[in-house]
């Protein structure tokens, strides 16, 4: 490799049974480049060598005896980043574009160089600049999701804003399916959101962000979300893979978008649970939602209704706060069935820099959805004196009754 030249590593896992690895990788490394290297004149080569991708490490997995399917390698491939321009479409394309169709084969990680991370700004808040929104540094934030939501009017949204608020929930988000409709449009939505919002703060004192769903084509999405900023919005909530991640970083980058973007992973499923095809998740829901400017990335927990292994859980968290990106720490949200009785376990593996977030853990609370959210908070508090939630329960009914329905689980 030039030493005068940016690249962007990619790293892949490839199965097969037979192929001569080295072959497949130089196969990759010319195909997805020059196209041809062996048949080019001699000038022409030299002309073409700043373009050529290259080779950088062969890994393979080929145990004695290998059961059909078991054989793979993990291939790293340097591509010049003279070759595309400095927009992730571009950087997805060059590095998985044909190569995601031929074969069994899944993109593991992108490298690219510090150059052409230069060309985003990232989360525009982070962690950080979340927390400072809140005023809350010292424990696991708390996110409540709408539930029950479509065919629903101004007033019942209104109710059901107001009970998660009176909860103690730090951010509250709508649910990703709740688009545009005359029930609820838009700007009357964050309207009567926001007032709900100034009404519970004088109950709990505490600040809120509301995450309103950014949604519309592609071309109103920057028109949408001002107006929802403008209306109050304190936070968007962005179904990022419907929409792919050159919306979000416009989004993002955009000066006039003032507020927090929570990336939600509607859709992600499609792409990373497969060992053999599609994105790895850390890489998809953690490094590339981060590049892409989120403050916040949801993916299914390990403990939940819907789940994803903890290893790629931990790896996905890992990526969003990896020190080695110049760019803001992304808060990770491990999602969906999430209850009180999970709240150690969360705490345990992800630490104390985490959303909870839960939805029909909070109103399926058996006092509504005020005790649901105190219930949550109860749990964090257990968490933080080293009290079991047993034992810290004994004296808090909301928490008592959060146990009662779903249990606690230890590990
Ligand atoms: C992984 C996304 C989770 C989500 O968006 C959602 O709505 C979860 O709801 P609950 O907590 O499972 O009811």
């Amino acid at each position: 490799m030039s030493e005068n030249q940016a690249y962007t590593t990619a790293t892949y896992r490839l199965f097969d049974d037979k192929a001569d690895f080295a072959k497949k990788a130089e196969g990759i490394a010319v195909g997805l480049t020059v196209g041809s290297w062996t048949e080019l004149p001699e000038v022409a080569k030299q002309k073409m060598e700043k373009h050529l991708g290259k080779v950088v490490s062969i890994d393979a997995h080929e145990p004695v005896n290998a059961a059909p399917g078991e054989r793979y390698a993990d291939i790293t491939i340097a591509y010049p980043e003279l070759n595309f321009s400095r927009d992730l479409p571009a950087l997805l394309v060059t590095a998985f574009g044909k190569l995601s169709m031929d074969g069994r084969i899944k993109l593991l990680d992108l490298s690219p160089s510090a150059s052409f991370l230069g060309a985003f700004a990232g989360p525009k808040f982070g962690i950080e600049g979340v927390r400072e929104r809140l005023g809350v540094f010292d424990r696991p934030l708390l996110m409540s999701i709408f539930k029950s939501v479509i065919g629903y009017d101004l007033p019942n949204l209104r109710e059901q804003f107001l009970q998660q608020a009176l909860g103690g929930v730090d951010l509250i988000k709508d649910d990703e399916i709740l688009f545009e409709n005359p029930l609820t449009p838009l700007e009357r939505r964050v309207e009567t959101c926001v007032e709900a919002a100034r009404e519970a703060e004088k109950t709990t004192g505490q600040k809120l962000i509301y995450f309103t769903n950014l949604t519309g084509p592609t071309f109103k999405l920057r028109e949408n979300a001002l107006k929802a900023i403008g209306a109050g919005a304190s936070g968007l909530l962005f179904n990022v893979l419907a929409y792919g991640f050159d919306a979000l970083a416009e989004l993002a980058a955009d000066p006039a978008v003032s507020v927090p973007i929570a990336a939600h992973p509607a859709m992600a499923g499609a792409f990373y649970p497969s060992p053999h095809y599609g994105i790895a998740a850390p890489l998809l829901l953690g490094k590339l939602t981060r590049i892409a400017g989120a403050d916040l990335s949801l993916f299914p927990s390990p403990y939940g209704s819907v789940v994803m292994p903890k290893e790629e859980n931990l790896a996905v968290q890992a990526a969003l706060v990896d020190p080695a990106l110049p760019l803001k720490k992304a808060f990770p949200v491990p999602s969906a069935g999430i209850h009180p009785g999970l709240v150690p376990l969360i705490i345990r593996d992800f630490g104390g820099e985490v959303v909870v977030n839960a939805g029909g853990g909070v109103h399926g609370h058996p006092q509504g959805a005020a005790a649901g959210g105190r219930a949550f908070r109860q749990a964090i508090d257990a968490v933080a004196a080293g009290a079991s939630l047993e034992a810290y329960a004994a004296d808090r009914e909301e928490l008592r009754l959060a146990i009662e329905r779903w249990g606690v689980r230890h590990a």
